[in-house]
């Protein structure tokens, strides 16, 4: 509703602008080259800031993948022309903020494609909005990210979807009664992920035996699995990234702990499957994302993503991707690449076909998505019916 507020003000914004690209040159006009030299495509340039370096770098590996793969294809295909220019954020709040403020500094920077954080969008948003330039998560799972103003966008699925989708199959299929939550407490989304956990096992009638917590970087979950295992739960239900995720779960194998577990967003990597090997196994996660879908459109995807990359997309990959589609098809129907412009584009999106589905965005600049539900079994994310 308050997105629509600012549309006769910009309906008028937009003649003069129009009238404006139409007479000067700047990174509204036509440029790029093809083979022939023939100018070619509506051309913008679009800021990602990826966590690409400490613990977390293969999220952010994965998802600029993503983008890379699809800025080829819609760059060949010719209707829009797109740079991408990134900033590496490390997964911190600070250094985030700050690649973000670099790339909004720049005028012919038209749009920002992450961060990859929830903790990290939580302060990276606000400033964009404030600097009326789009930003869209592809990753950002925790409740209440678009809701941080009409610029801010996330095509991921949010945890208050997945996580009630994968805590239902898992009680369905292993008659569960009690459980046990772990969950770190000092980022955005961990906690967003407790905070569903919680509400979603009491909704459904389970016993929560215990609720425990533990920080990033944290190596010995010993305390917490040690009380987890003697209160015998059915399932374990934890909140985390990859990183101590993976940790987490070895280290519950090797002391007995061998009840499933149900993770969020931050799990469904296959790094967790690299990192803890057998001790994966039974992890539970709901996703948007499934690569062994007998879909064409996933396959193809799947085929040109190996191809150049020599491992398969998982989830944050294929998330990056529809994402830069979702940009492109904005700046076409926007016609110009004018911040204000396209982030009414982007909300007007329906329908668009992604490797994820057909997508839309909800009128908050959130997703409306299914998830399909995947246990590790024999050293892989398989579908869990
Ligand atoms: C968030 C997430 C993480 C798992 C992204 C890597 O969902 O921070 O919101």
């Amino acid at each position: 509703m308050r997105k629509l507020l600012k549309k006769s003000f910009v309906f008028i914004s937009v003649l003069l602008l129009v009238a404006l690209a139409a007479c000067s040159s700047n990174s509204t006009e036509t440029s790029g080259k093809d083979n022939g030299g023939q100018a070619k495509g509506l051309k913008a340039k679009i800021g990602v800031i990826s966590y690409l370096s400490g613990p977390g770098a293969a999220y952010g590996e994965a998802i600029t993948n993503g983008f890379k793969l699809a800025q080829k294809e819609i760059n060949k295909k010719g209707e829009v022309n797109i740079e991408l220019v990134t900033e590496d954020s490390a997964g911190k709040q600070e250094q985030a903020l700050t690649a973000a403020q670099k790339l909004m500094s720049d005028d012919d920077i038209v749009a920002l494609l992450g961060p990859t954080l929830s903790t990290e969008m939580n302060v990276v948003g606000p400033e964009a909005d404030l600097n009326g330039i789009p930003i869209m998560g592809t990753s950002t799972t925790a409740v209440g990210i678009p809701q941080i103003g009409d610029y801010v966008f996330r095509n991921s699925l949010p945890e208050s979807l997945a996580i009630p989708a994968s805590i239902k199959k898992a009680v369905d299929k292993f008659d569960v009664k009690k459980v046990a939550i772990l969950y770190g407490n000092d980022d955005v989304f961990t906690k967003s992920g407790f905070d569903t956990m919680k509400k979603e096992a009491e909704k459904m009638g389970l016993e929560v035996l215990a609720i425990e917590t533990f920080q990033k970087g944290q190596s010995d979950y010993n305390a917490q699995l040690t009380k987890i295992k003697g209160l015998k739960p059915d399932l374990i239900l934890c909140s985390a990234l990859y990183n101590e995720g993976a940790v987490i779960m070895d280290q519950a194998r090797k002391m007995g702990i061998d009840v499933p577990f149900v993770g969020g967003n931050g799990f469904n990597s296959p790094q967790v499957i690299d990192i803890a090997g057998k001790a994966s196994e039974g992890l539970i996660v709901a996703t948007p994302w499934f690569g062994e879908k007998e879909d064409p459109k996933v396959q193809d995807f799947v085929k040109k993503y190996e191809a150049e990359y020599g491992k398969k997309p998982d989830q944050f990959a294929a998330q990056a991707y529809d994402a830069l589609y979702i940009m492109a098809e904005a700046l076409k129907n926007a016609g110009e690449a004018d911040r204000d412009e396209l982030r009414d584009a982007l909300a007007e999106i329906k329908d668009l076909d992604g490797v994820l589905g057909k997508f839309s965005f909800d009128k908050d600049g959130d997703v409306v998505m299914d998830p399909t539900v995947l246990i590790i079994k024999d050293g892989k994310f398989q579908l869990f019916e």
